[in-house]
Formats: structure tokens, C-alpha cells, sequence
């Protein structure tokens, strides 16, 4: 009898998942958690298609999914969750570290043991009446040496199969494990226990109680009561970020909320860059962008659309991968018009949850047509037309595709060693302050730019509209440790490399004096792009300011979009130096919430921006 079969079989029937598992610390905890959680039978997954295919039938029939119309969306289902399950659950996200200042004002503390206690009440006998899936996973091409592996124990099938498509996922993950190698215990339960003959519901999860506890001493991460998105699929912002982030603190590398893309010039030069965005401010599409048909023969290839783990490599550059194997992007906005390529990439094998459905059986969102459809059913499952005063679908509504649908999939986007990274992109939504792109004068003061990156908050998000949220290098959610210690990464990186990537940081959202946004973006940002390029080619002019080089309107191709004209680039470009003052002080409150974890180089670095500010 095999390993899996000795312990996974009070119900022997399931079909797959017979192969053996040599690895004894590993079946020891799927031994402790079904001891704990009480699940009705315990199945290892194999990771394979037909699997996939069946866990997503048994949905069907049990209603958390629906089969979309096989002619216009082959192979793909829609989900609706709870409504009061949609979201990442940031207030009810915690990391766990014996003292309290090791966390940071950045996170939600709990006290590792405390936390556990408090946990395992929870977990008791949370999944009687279920299915325990095990599911092994690879973040990163499997065997790379800038990989790690996870197992998470889930009694959701819609993070199972979210998983395959999300990760390399199943037995070949059991067999580069081995007898004794390293994975991360990811513990995930939506906190809906079934009572014998009780019937399920379409998205079970605990309304009252959410729990996402990052345990980074011991590598672990234990997630209670909800079953969508960043709570549920471990992988993602949970090890890929948070706990990712504590172990390249140990290793000296860096877990990076990031986009990789590759831009290829017409002459054949290829360079990457790694891109950091605020959520929501676009990064899939800037991932996937297609050049304009006038910058004729410049290519961009995507990498990854969220997350990037840079290493410093033999050849004096940092490498980066991107961890995962699928894009969970945000529905909404996403048309042929601002992302051709996502459009390409959903045609088919995706998972959809919480967007509208149209009467034949397809898919519908806010923005995917000009047009909205004369009737829908919205992602309540309720009847909508145009003028019901609803969103058809949720603002926060996804897809769940395999990146290798993906027409601009880079060709190393597999490669374990990565690739290597010549530009660093920081970027954040502001009206004005900062302008459409400019280059750090070196590794020290792009440290500062991207610890000081902030969003305006709009009306989608809560708080006062415009107001500036301070979002350091778009980690402000993910980063697992102090983020003064982060900042001190980060310098810390840069000078181990003897060519590390150029900094850059980008504005696409600077608005003119009626509060129009002024940039054209989506292609057009190719034109910044190749200004970039030609940097770290040592190509394009530019002009030194206080911030750093910046282009000149002449530095930038405008073959196309000469309309785009000199005083409107100029707008953009402005440095307002009463402006650029007061945000120094907004860094400075910053600086002050971080204390004495703030690194003193970056303290200088504010000095120096005043100083030269005032001259
Ligand atoms: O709301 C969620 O659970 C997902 S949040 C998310 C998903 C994919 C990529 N990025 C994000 C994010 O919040 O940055
Ligand atoms: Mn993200």
C-alpha cells in the first residue's frame, strides 16, 4: 500500500492521486491537520488535467460553478462567491512574530503561540462534512534555484483548481521534494463545516470570522473563514509576498509586488524591467502592452503581471522570476481596446468569479464593451439591465487563466535562472507632484523614490478622494517584516551587485485644470518605455534636474502622436518646487511612523532633495 493511500482513505472511491509519498515530515503534518480539522476524506492531488476537469464537473453540480456556453467560452466556468467574500481582508491579515516591532506598523500583529491557540479553536473540526485536498506546489519554475515549494491542505475545491492554473501544481512537485525537502505549510479552510445530511452551499466560507496569519519564523501560513482570492490561494501575496519576502530578508534577495515584461528593439536588443504599480493602477495591462503600429518593430513580451523574485546572480545583475503560472487580473476595464492581449489570453480555460453573465452563456464586465449587453444576470445572480442603477459585475471581479494562454508569454518566462533585470519602474496614481517619468540619479535616491511611492486614493477607494496614501514600493500590503528593515533590504541589494538596474518612476496619471487625465497610456506608454530602454542603452538624451534625468519632449518618440504636443509633455514634466517641498514633509510623516528602523541613508538622501529643493 502506497504512502497517500495508508493515510488519505476513508473514502476509498476517488479516482487519481495513487502515487507515493516518501516524505515523512510532510505526511506527518497531513496526519496532525486532518486530526484536527476532521475532514470526511483526505485526497493528494496530482495536479493533472483530467483531475481539473473533474473537480470542475463535481462543481458544476454542486453549483459553485457554471459551465459557460462551450462554443464562445471553451472550457471555462463562473463563479459567485459570497457577497461578503470579495476581497483581500488586509484588516484581518496578520503577521506573527514573537516581538511586536518586528512586524512593523505596516502589518497586523498577533502573537505567534497566542495566535495558534486562538486558531486551532477555529480549525477544530472545520472540515467535517468535506473533502481535505493536499496540494503540492511549486512557486517558480520546479527545481529552479530561485524556486520554493508550498503544500496547502484546502477543503476548497476552487482553490484546488485555481491552484492548476495559478502554479505548477501536483506530483511532480511530491517528486522534486524527495524524502526531506523544504515547503512551506500553507493550512486553508473557508470555516463551513457540514452537519450530516446538511446541505452545502455554493460558496461556503464563515461570514463572521476571517483569519490570515503569516507565521515567518517557521514558514508557515494559516488562513481561516474566507474562500477568494489573496485569503485562500496561499501561493499568491500570502508565500510569493509575505512569507517569501522574510526568507529573501535571510537570503539576500527580494519577494517584489512587480511585473516582468522584455522590450525588444527593431534592431534585435532585448532588456528586461520589472515594474511596480499600487493595485489596481493597471499593471496587467502595462504587462501585456502592444506597442503602437508607428513605433514599428518594437516588441514587448510579458514575464509576469504581480510578483517578481529578484536575486543577485554570478554575472554581478540581479535575475528575477516571476512565481506564479497564471494571471489573476482584475476583470473590470480589461477590453480589446486597453489589453488585446488579456482579451486573447480569457478565450478560452478560465475561471471567471464574480462578473456578470449574458444570456447565451459568455462573460460581461464594466468596460469590456462600450456598450453594456440589454440585460444580464450580475454577479448576484440577480436579473440586470443597463439602466438597474447596479455594477454588473463586481468592481473586485477576476479572471483565473494559465499564463501560457498568454500571446506576448515571454520565451524565458519558464526559464529557472530568470532573467536579467536592467530597469526598476515605480509608479503610483498622482494628479500632479510627480511627473511622467524620470530616471534616479543613482541606486540610493531610486531607493527613496520607491519607499516614498504614494496613490491618490479615488472614489472607488474609502477615505477623502485625492488624498495621498504612502504605498513604499507598492508593498505597503505585502511586505512581511518592518519596512524600515525593507527599506534596508533594499539599499542593502543594491550595492551587492556590481550592475544593478537603473530606477526609474513613471506617472501616467498627472491631470490637467479641469482634472482631465492628460496622458494618453495603455500603448502609448511604450513611448516612455523605449525612453527607458534607450537609458540603460546608453542612448536617449535627457536633462538633469533635482529629481534625476529627465527626458526632454525632443527625447521622447512622438512618430504618431504628434498631437501630443510640447506644452501639454511640458505640463507633465513640471517640477513645482513649493509642491515638491510639501511632499517632503508628507515623506517625512512617513519616515516618522518607521522611527528608528528607518535607515539613515535614506534620512540623508530627503536631506539632500530639500537641500537642492531650496537652492
Ligand atoms: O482581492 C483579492 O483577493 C486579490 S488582490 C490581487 C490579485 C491579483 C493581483 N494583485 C492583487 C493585489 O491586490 O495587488
Ligand atoms: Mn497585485
Amino acid at each position: 500500500m502506497s504512502a497517500t493511500e495508508s493515510i488519505s482513505l476513508k473514502s476509498p472511491s476517488l479516482p487519481g492521486a495513487a502515487y507515493t509519498v516518501e516524505h515523512e515530515r510532510l505526511k506527518k503534518w497531513v496526519e496532525e491537520v486532518a486530526a484536527l480539522c476532521g475532514p470526511e476524506r483526505i485526497y493528494w492531488c496530482d495536479g493533472s488535467d483530467a483531475e481539473y476537469d473533474r473537480l470542475c464537473g463535481e462543481m458544476v453540480e454542486a453549483g459553485t460553478f457554471i459551465r459557460l456556453n462551450p462554443k464562445l467560452r471553451p472550457n471555462s466556468y463562473l463563479a459567485r462567491s459570497e457577497p461578503s467574500d470579495v476581497a483581500r481582508v488586509e484588516d484581518r491579515t496578520f503577521v506573527c512574530t514573537a516581538n511586536k516591532e518586528d512586524c512593523g506598523p505596516n502589518n497586523n500583529w498577533m502573537e505567534p503561540e497566542s495566535a495558534k491557540i486562538i486558531l486551532k479553536d477555529f480549525f477544530k473540526n472545520c472540515m467535517r462534512g468535506r473533502t481535505m485536498y493536499v496540494v503540492p506546489f511549486s512557486m517558480g519554475p520546479i527545481g529552479s534555484p530561485l524556486a520554493q515549494i508550498g503544500v496547502e491542505i484546502t477543503d476548497s475545491p476552487y482553490v484546488v483548481v485555481s491552484m492548476k492554473l495559478m502554479t505548477r501544481m501536483g506530483k511532480a512537485v511530491i517528486d522534486a521534494l524527495g524524502k526531506d525537502g523544504d515547503f512551506v505549510p500553507c493550512l486553508h479552510s473557508v470555516g463551513h463545516p457540514l452537519s450530516p445530511g446538511e446541505k452545502d452551499v455554493s460558496w461556503p466560507c464563515d461570514a463572521e470570522h476571517k483569519y490570515i496569519c503569516h507565521f515567518p519564523k517557521t514558514k508557515e501560513i494559516w488562513s481561516y473563514g474566507s474562500g477568494y482570492g489573496g485569503n485562500a490561494l496561499l501561493g499568491k501575496k500570502c508565500l510569493a509576498l509575505r512569507i517569501a519576502s522574510n526568507i529573501g530578508r535571510e537570503e539576500g534577495w527580494l519577494a517584489e509586488h512587480m511585473l516582468i515584461l522584455g522590450v525588444k528593439s527593431p534592431e534585435g536588443e532585448k532588456s528586461y524591467v520589472a515594474a511596480a504599480f499600487p493595485s489596481a493602477c493597471g499593471k496587467t495591462n502595462f504587462a501585456m502592452l502592444i506597442p503602437p503600429k508607428s513605433l514599428a518593430g518594437w516588441e514587448v513580451s510579458t514575464v509576469g503581471d504581480d510578483i517578481a523574485w529578484i536575486k543577485p546572480g554570478q554575472d554581478g545583475r540581479l535575475h528575477a522570476i516571476n512565481p506564479e503560472a497564471g494571471f489573476f487580473g482584475v476583470a473590470p476595464g480589461t477590453s480589446a481596446k486597453t489589453n488585446p492581449n488579456a482579451i486573447a489570453t480569457l478565450s478560452k480555460n478560465c475561471i471567471f468569479t464574480n462578473v456578470a453573465l449574458t444570456p447565451d452563456g459568455d462573460v460581461w464586465w464594466e468596460g469590456l464593451t462600450d456598450e453594456a449587453p440589454a440585460e444580464l444576470i450580475d454577479w448576484q445572480g440577480r436579473k440586470w439591465t443597463p439602466d438597474c442603477g447596479r455594477k454588473a459585475a463586481h468592481p473586485n471581479s477576476r479572471f483565473t487563466v494559465a499564463s501560457t494562454q498568454c500571446p506576448s508569454l515571454d520565451e524565458k518566462w519558464n526559464d529557472p535562472n530568470g532573467v536579467p533585470v536592467s530597469a526598476f519602474v515605480f509608479g503610483g496614481r498622482r494628479a500632479s507632484v510627480i511627473p511622467l517619468v524620470f530616471q534616479a540619479v543613482n541606486w540610493d535616491f531610486g531607493v527613496y523614490m520607491a519607499a516614498t511611492l504614494g496613490s491618490e486614493t479615488t472614489a472607488a477607494a474609502a477615505g477623502k478622494v485625492g488624498e495621498v496614501r504612502r504605498d513604499p514600493m507598492a508593498m505597503l500590503p505585502f511586505c512581511g517584516y518592518h519596512m524600515g528593515d525593507y527599506f534596508a533590504q533594499w539599499l542593502k541589494i543594491g550595492h551587492m551587485v556590481t550592475n544593478p538596474p537603473r530606477i526609474f518612476c513613471v506617472n501616467w496619471f498627472g491631470t490637467d485644470s479641469s482634472g482631465k487625465i492628460i496622458w494618453p497610456g495603455f500603448s502609448e506608454n511604450m513611448r516612455v518605455l523605449k525612453w527607458i530602454f534607450d537609458r540603460v542603452h546608453g542612448g536617449s538624451g535627457s536633462v538633469q534636474t533635482v529629481l534625476g534625468w529627465m527626458p526632454r519632449y525632443e527625447d521622447l518618440d512622438w512618430t504618431g502622436l504628434e498631437s501630443f504636443d510640447r506644452q501639454k509633455f511640458d505640463s507633465l514634466m513640471r517640477l513645482d518646487t513649493a509642491l515638491w517641498l510639501k511632499e517632503l514633509e508628507s515623506h517625512q510623516e512617513l519616515f516618522d511612523r518607521l522611527k528608528e528602523r528607518m535607515p539613515r541613508m535614506l534620512v540623508l538622501v530627503k536631506e539632500m532633495l530639500s537641500l537642492n529643493l531650496a537652492r
